[in-house]
């Protein structure tokens, strides 16, 4: 079944121009911004400029250049804002939730980067 998307969730606005956000970066495909209520000392979203609704959805049906596009920028970030690993930094962590048991309240794709201080463990 196809993914129906909502066009007036909030990130579609943001990228519409119609709410304002706090930009990160920004790239033919991608836009990556604060998070208005940050979980950590980074926290920053990373979406798709198209209309995709969550991972699967982004990962089907999204073209090369975009997914590439994408992921290159979230690596970026990541590097920027001096969480990589291999570059001194402490770490960090990527998320996407989707759908109801995902707990997801954007219907808009998007990525967590989460940084800046221990994160504790997510999985048993
Ligand atoms: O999380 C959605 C995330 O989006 C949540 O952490 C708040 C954030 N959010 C919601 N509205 C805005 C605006 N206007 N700017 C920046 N961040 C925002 P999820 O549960 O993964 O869907």
């Amino acid at each position: 079944m196809p993914f129906t998307y909502d066009d007036q969730n909030v990130f579609a606005k943001i990228l519409r121009g119609e709410i304002p956000n706090d930009t990160v970066a920004e790239t033919q495909h991608t836009l990556a911004f604060k998070d208005i209520t940050p979980q950590a000392p980074v926290h920053v979203l990373v979406i798709p400029k198209g209309a995709y609704v969550c991972h699967d959805d982004f990962m089907a049906n999204a073209s090369d250049a975009e997914i590439a596009d994408f992921s290159r920028l979230t690596a970026r970030i990541v590097t920027d804002q001096g969480l990589s690993p291999g570059a001194g930094g402490n770490g960090y962590r990527v998320i996407s939730n989707a759908g109801a048991n995902g707990v997801q309240e954007v219907p808009h794709y998007h990525l967590h980067i989460l940084g800046g201080r221990p994160l504790g463990r997510m999985l048993p």
